[in-house]
């Protein structure tokens, strides 16, 4: 069994690998097409397969039916593993590098022999690249940036690669009877974006049962340290794990010291020695007697502080406001009404409005914002002026039909290059909401690219700005903006900034979340969903509002439907 959107990325991979490897540009079409198909399918991908009609859906043919049929019964295929085997494996990371495609790719390769980014990187040091057909010097410049960025961030994993392929190691443990205590601690429980690994803290009576068990798990691919109390194991996809198994006397402190960060842990300890008393590991002591202290809670107040919850331990002003019991009630899931920024079939979405407010309601929220693509943004199926009002049509009907479930007719305007937003004022002027966000020429200067983005803030029209700096994790540097000035923009005009909760971009990013709270402006925190699924990712969201010091009151989908619509029209 697969769905419809897990058999759409297999097929556009093996699109890709059959473009590396020199298909011609026709038949590798073939395969983008049927990713698009797939994407759109009206009928569930496993009851076309069941009644075995998958090969007449027009557009996917019998070699993409086939590969669809092997990977939903085994999760791959031959003719996918074998072409797989064929390509260099440097091909595939050069696809990191934005801006470089396929097609690129085999041009360079066949231009200069060059099959992996280390010989890619010294050629744009030679500046070979910027001599080939259809690249020169700025196209180098860029490549060579996107190394180096890539470069700079291996080792790294995103909070969701490291969440997700850890889940199952941390269930086995927390499954075994022997198991009293067990955290994720360190960056991963800050909410931190991306991790170098992943840190469990456990308390039980009889530590080598736990550490068997976590060594032997099969998501493990190598041992790299293992003990009574201490063991490391890497897993398949290169995430290393520490594991640390102490009693349950010692949990407390154990769990503080891992969950970090270093920084905040310098500055408690210096509070501490300032008190006459000392931290490790294991305990808080006053002279050599330790002071007894059932869980985190304990063991701040210990030490006069009020509880600081793990996402604010950065070193950042926590340790200080907590002493003043001044520590902001942070926003939590469920202090989230609603859903904006939100995608459908009508731009680059999986699933219907209907779909996607339904699965919205699902999840216990009582509005969604729509924000489909407007007509710039050619490659993501931009809404031209009629597809607009066909949708704000049916938004009418669904609204009817779903009451009081609220659908607020909104759109993600593209900012131009100049500013601008991408329709006549007299159309902008009925959306209920704008989400205004950069989605092309991202290497303006700074001071270009800042004077446009609060070109668009300065939009009577503009609600919201989207994914702030465009930053792809670990792929791709945002581009670059002077965000004070962006921040100082956006609360002179009223125009909320979105944290992006998608896992790939958590932006704008938690260091600067405070910041603009304390400048006044609202922060709204959207999915971006682009299927039903995505929406799922407002936990990653939820974590980068809390390290940014967020309350309720700071974001506007915190607000119930009617309270957020008023908020809309001011
Ligand atoms: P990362 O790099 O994403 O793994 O970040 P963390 O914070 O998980 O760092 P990690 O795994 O090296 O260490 C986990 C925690 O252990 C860290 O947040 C605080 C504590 N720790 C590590 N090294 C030191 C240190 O030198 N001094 C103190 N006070 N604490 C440390
Ligand atoms: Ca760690
Ligand atoms: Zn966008």
């Amino acid at each position: 069994m697969a769905s419809a959107k897990a058999a759409a990325i297999f097929i556009e991979e093996y699109g890709v690998l059959l473009e590396l490897s020199g298909a011609n540009s026709f038949r590798v079409r073939a395969y983008t097409n049927a990713v698009r198909i797939l994407e759109m399918l009206e009928t569930p991908l496993d009851a076309l397969i069941a009644a075995g009609t998958l090969g007449e859906v027009k557009g996917i043919g019998k070699s993409v039916g086939e590969l669809v049929l092997e990977f939903a019964d085994t999760g791959t295929a031959t003719a996918y593993e074998e072409l797989r085997a064929s390509v260099p494996d440097g091909l595939l990371d050069m696809l990191r590098v934005p801006g470089l495609g396929p097609r690129k790719i085999i041009a360079i390769r066949e231009a200069l022999g060059i099959e992996d980014l280390d010989a890619l990187a010294l050629a744009c040091g030679d500046g070979k690249l910027a001599e080939l057909k259809g690249f020169g010097k700025k196209t180098q410049q860029n490549i060579l940036k996107g190394i180096e960025y890539i470069r700079a961030h291996q080792g790294r994993f995103r909070a969701d690669v490291a969440r997700e392929s850890t889940q199952t190691l941390f269930d086995t443990l927390q499954a075994l009877p022997q198991t009293q205590c067990i955290e994720v601690a360190g960056s991963l429980r800050r909410a931190k974006e991306t991790v170098k690994d992943v840190d469990f803290v456990v308390s039980a009576n009889e530590p080598q049962v736990i550490s068997d068990a976590f060594v032997a798990h099969p998501a493990v691919a190598e041992i790299t340290a293992q003990g009574e109390t201490k063991s490391s194991v890497r897993l398949n996809n290169g995430i290393q794990v520490d594991l640390r198994v102490v009693t349950y006397d010692e949990f407390p402190y154990i769990l503080h010291h891992f969950t970090g960060s270093k920084e905040h842990n310098v500055a408690l300890r210096a509070r501490a020695q300032r008190q006459g008393l000392k931290i490790n590991e294991y305990g808080l002591y006053r002279g050599e007697e330790r002071i007894e202290c059932v869980d985190e809670t304990a063991f701040f107040a210990a030490m006069g502080l009020a509880y600081i919850p793990p996402e604010l331990r950065e070193g950042l002003g926590e340790i200080e406001a907590a002493a003043e019991n001044a520590l902001p009630e942070l926003l939590t899931a469920a202090d989230i009404r609603g859903m904006l920024h939100v995608h459908s079939t009508y731009s680059d979405g999986a699933d219907s409005i209907e779909a996607m407010a339904l699965a919205v309601r699902e999840r216990g929220y009582d509005y969604l914002g729509m924000a489909d693509h407007s007509q710039a943004a050619a490659y993501a199926g931009g809404l031209n002026v009629d597809a607009v009002k066909r949708q704000w049509d049916e938004i009418d009907r669904l609204n009817e039909k779903l009451a009081p479930f609220r659908i607020f007719k909104g759109i993600e305007s593209d900012i131009l290059g100049d500013g601008s937003l991408d329709y006549t004022d007299d159309i902008l002027e009925q959306f209920e909401y704008i989400v205004v966000s950069v989605h092309s020429q991202f290497n303006l200067d700074r001071a270009k690219m800042t004077a446009r983005i609060i070109r668009a803030i300065e939009h009577p029209c503009a609600t919201i700005v989207g994914h702030l700096t465009g930053r792809l994790l670990l792929d791709r540097e945002g581009y670059d903006v002077d965000v004070d000035q962006i921040i100082e923009a956006a609360a002179r005009c009223g125009v909320a900034i979105e944290i992006n909760a998608h896992p790939a971009r958590l932006d704008i990013d938690w260091r600067h979340v405070k910041k603009a709270r304390d400048h006044g402006v609202q922060i709204t925190v959207n999915t971006d969903a682009h299927s039903t699924g995505g929406l799922d990712n407002l936990p990653y969201g939820i974590g980068i509002a809390r390290k940014g010091w967020l309350r309720a009151k700071d974001v506007p989908n915190a607000l119930d439907c009617e309270t957020i619509a008023t908020w809309f029209q001011s």
